[in-house]
C-alpha cells in the first residue's frame, strides 16, 4: 500500500477485500492530476486509451461490445425482506446474494491493482454530503471517479480514525493469469454480472462491468439507490433530476429541478441556452438532485456530483452548445467512433459525417453502412467546472431553493408539450404515472413504452410504493413552500415520425410558461389531465411551427387517454397495500374527468 490509512473501518475493509479478491498490489488515490496523469500513461501504454489530436488531454476508450450500458436486469435490491425492495426491484436475500458475490469476487484481482477511491459526493465538508470509498480494479474507473466526483486525500482526512463512508466495491471481474495478455476492456459474462446494493447497511457491491452506472458507484448506486433510501429514512429526497436557475430579463431567478428518465434530456435542458431574448439559463447539475427543507422552509438542492456522464449522439453544437464546449479539452470518450483524423464523431454531430471512421466496435465504417458509428449510449465524462455555464452556486453547500419541479418521459403520442399539476397530490400522481419509451442507457429493448415513475425505476433503493408516500409526506411538510410541478413532452411526433416540437433552446419556451404561472401573470386551460397554457401563452415568437403541428401537440384525445387508465390500473396494483389512498383517489378522480 503505497500510504497509510488510518481510518479502523476503511483499514478492515480495505484488508477483507484484499483477502478475498487477492491484488498484485494496493493503492490509495488522492485525486491529485499526478495520478490522473499516471493512470493515463498505464492506459496509453497498453493502448485502451486512445489519443485525440484536436482535444488536449482527452482520450477515446471502447468498451467490450456486450458491456456498454446499466444491466437493470442483474441490478439488486437486497433487503433482508423481499417487501422492502418492492415490485420494481430484482431481489435476492442478502446472505444468498452475499454468497453468490463473495464466490466471484474470490481471487478475482488477480494480476491487477487495487485502487483505494476516496471521494465526497457534494462538496468536501458539506453537511449535506456523503462520504463513499470505492474499492475498484480498473483504472479507467478511477480516471472517471476523478471527474465525477470529488476524489482527494482531504476525504481521508476528514473521515479521521473513526469516521463512517460508505463502501462501494467493485470489480471488472477479470482476473489475469501469470502470464496471460489483458484484453482491452476486461469484465464478465452478463450473466455473471452483479449490482447490488445493501441499503439496510449502506453497502454497494458491483462485478463484472466496468461501464457508467454499473462501475462508477458513486453515481446511480449510491447517490440514487443508497441515497434514496436514507432521504426516506431522514426526510429528504435523492432524485433523478438536474438542477438549473433561469434568470427572466427583470433578473428575477427561478430554480428547476427536472426528472426525465435516461437518455430523455436531463443534460440537454440542464445546460440549454434560452432561444428567447433576455433570459438566461444556467447549470447546476444534470443528473441527480439532493434536496432538504431549508430553514425557510423552501427545498434546497445539491448536485452531489462533480461532472458529467452524458450521452454522446445527438449532442452538437445545434442541440447542446455548452456541452460541446464542456468537451473540447480534458474529456474522455467512450464508445464514441473515431475519425481519419483521430477526432471523435457520433451520429447527430455538426456537419457532414466523416466519409471513413473506425467504429464504437474498432471496424471500418462509412456513412454507407448499416450500423450506427458510435454506440446509442456512447458517452464524454468532463467535469461540471469546464461548462461555461455552470452556475456560480453550484456548489453552494446549502443548495438552491426549488420553484418548480418538472417531470416527464419520451412519449412519441398521446401526452402534450406541457401541462401543470392541479395540486401536489395531482403531481405526484403525475410522477408515479409517468410513462417513457425504453433507451439505449440501459441493456435491453429500446423503444418500449413502460411506467417509470419520476424516472426513478431503475434507481429506487426501496418500496417504490412508500416512495410514492415519501413524495406525499414531502408535500405535507412543505406545505404553500413546496415547488410547482409539471409535466412536459419534448418528443410528440407526426404520423409520418418527425418531431412536433423543436425542443432543446426552444424548451426555454414552456420554462417560461412555468415561471409565469409561479408568479401568477398567466391562466390555465382546465381539462382532464391537467392545466394546459391557454392560447397566445406560450412564447411562440419566431418559432416556426404550423398551427397543424402545435395544435397536434396540444391535442388531448380521451379516447387514448381512456386506453391509458387499464395501464395505470396494473400498474399501482402491483404496489398493493402500499400504494397511498391518496393516488388511488387521484386515479379515481381522473377516471370520472375523463367520462
Ligand atoms: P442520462 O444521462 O442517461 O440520464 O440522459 P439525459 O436525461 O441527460 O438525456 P440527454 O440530455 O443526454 O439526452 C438524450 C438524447 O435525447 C440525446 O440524443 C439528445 O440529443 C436528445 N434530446 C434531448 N433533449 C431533446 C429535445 O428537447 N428534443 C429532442 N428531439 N431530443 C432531445
Ligand atoms: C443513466 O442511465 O441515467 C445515466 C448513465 O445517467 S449511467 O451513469 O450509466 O447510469
Ligand atoms: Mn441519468
Amino acid at each position: 500500500m503505497n500510504v497509510e490509512v488510518n481510518n479502523t473501518k476503511l483499514n478492515t475493509w480495505i484488508k477483507e477485500v484484499s483477502d478475498l479478491c487477492q491484488p498484485d498490489s494496493v493503492y490509495v488515490c488522492n485525486g491529485s492530476k499526478d495520478e490522473y496523469d499516471q493512470m493515463i500513461k498505464t492506459l496509453l501504454d497498453s493502448g485502451i486509451a486512445m489519443p485525440l489530436d484536436k482535444r488536449p488531454n482527452s482520450y477515446l476508450f471502447r468498451s467490450d461490445p456486450s458491456d456498454v450500458a446499466r444491466v437493470e436486469d442483474r441490478t439488486y435490491i437486497s433487503t433482508t425482506s423481499q417487501d422492502e425492495a418492492g415490485p420494481t426491484n430484482n431481489w435476492m436475500a442478502p446472505n444468498e446474494l452475499k454468497a453468490i458475490m463473495k464466490d466471484l469476487y474470490k481471487g478475482c484481482m488477480k494480476g491487477r491493482t487495487l485502487y483505494v477511491i476516496p471521494f465526497s459526493m457534494g462538496p468536501i465538508g458539506s453537511p449535506i454530503s456523503k462520504i463513499g470509498v470505492e474499492i475498484s480494479d480498473s483504472p479507467y474507473v478511477v480516471i472517471n471517479m476523478h471527474m465525477m466526483t470529488r476524489v482527494s486525500d482531504r476525504v481521508l482526512e476528514l473521515l479521521g480514525t473513526d469516521g463512517d463512508f460508505i463502501p462501494c466495491l467493485h470489480s471488472i471481474g477479470a482476473p489475469l493469469a501469470e502470464g496471460q495478455e489483458d484484453s482491452k476492456w476486461p469484465c464478465a459474462p452478463i450473466d455473471k454480472k452483479y449490482i447490488s446494493h445493501f441499503p439496510e447497511e449502506n453497502l454497494i457491491w458491483s462485478y463484472g462491468s466496468g461501464y457508467g452506472g454499473n462501475a462508477l458507484l458513486g453515481k446511480k448506486c449510491l447517490a440514487l439507490r443508497i441515497a434514496s433510501a436514507m432521504a426516506r429514512r431522514e426526510g429528504w429526497m435523492a432524485e433523478h433530476m438536474l438542477i438549473l436557475r433561469l434568470t427572466n430579463p427583470e433578473g428575477k431567478q427561478y430554480h428547476i429541478a427536472a426528472a426525465f428518465p435516461s437518455a430523455c434530456g436531463k443534460t440537454n435542458l440542464a445546460m440549454m441556452q434560452p432561444s428567447i431574448p433576455g433570459w438566461k439559463c444556467e447549470c447546476v447539475g444534470d443528473d441527480i438532485a439532493w434536496m432538504k427543507i431549508g430553514p425557510d422552509g423552501r427545498l434546497y438542492a445539491i448536485n452531489p456530483e462533480a461532472g458529467f456522464f452524458g450521452v454522446a449522439p445527438g449532442t452538437s453544437y445545434e442541440t447542446n452548445p455548452m456541452a460541446m464546449d464542456s468537451i473540447r479539452e480534458n474529456a474522455l470518450f467512450t464508445n464514441c467512433a473515431l475519425t481519419d483524423s483521430n477526432e471523435v464523431w457520433w451520429e447527430g454531430m455538426d456537419g457532414d459525417p466523416p466519409a471513413h471512421a473506425i467504429d464504437w466496435k474498432g471496424n471500418d465504417w462509412t456513412p454507407a453502412s448499416s450500423t450506427d458509428a458510435a454506440h446509442p449510449n456512447a458517452r464524454f465524462t468532463a467535469r461540471a467546472s469546464q461548462c461555461p455555464v455552470i452556475c456560480e452556486d453550484w456548489e453552494k453547500p446549502e443548495g438552491v431553493p426549488i420553484d418548480i419541479f418538472i417531470f416527464g418521459g419520451r412519449r412519441s403520442t398521446v401526452v402534450p408539450l406541457v401541462q401543470e399539476a392541479f395540486n401536489w397530490d395531482h403531481g405526484v400522481f403525475l410522477g408515479s404515472t409517468a410513462a417513457s419509451e425504453t433507451t439505449a442507457a440501459n441493456i435491453g429493448s429500446v423503444g418500449n413504452l413502460r411506467r417509470d415513475p419520476f424516472a426513478m425505476t431503475p434507481f429506487c433503493g426501496y418500496n417504490m410504493g412508500d416512495y410514492f408516500k415519501h413524495w406525499l409526506d414531502m408535500g405535507d411538510k412543505l406545505g404553500d413552500k413546496a415547488p410547482r410541478m409539471f409535466y412536459v413532452n419534448w418528443f410528440r411526433k407526426s404520423e409520418d415520425g418527425k418531431f412536433l416540437w423543436p425542443g432543446f433552446s426552444d424548451n426555454s419556451r414552456v420554462l417560461k410558461w412555468m415561471c409565469e404561472r409561479v408568479d401568477g401573470k398567466v391562466e390555465t386551460q382546465e381539462t382532464p389531465i391537467g392545466l394546459l397554457p391557454k392560447e397566445g401563452d406560450l412564447d411562440v415568437d419566431g418559432l416556426e411551427v404550423s398551427k397543424e403541428d402545435f395544435q397536434e401537440l396540444f391535442k388531448i384525445d380521451t379516447d387514448a387517454w381512456k386506453t391509458e387508465i387499464p395501464d395505470i390500473e396494473k400498474h399501482f396494483s402491483k404496489f398493493g397495500d402500499r400504494l397511498p389512498e391518496r393516488l388511488k383517489k387521484q386515479l379515481d378522480e381522473f377516471r370520472k374527468r375523463l367520462d
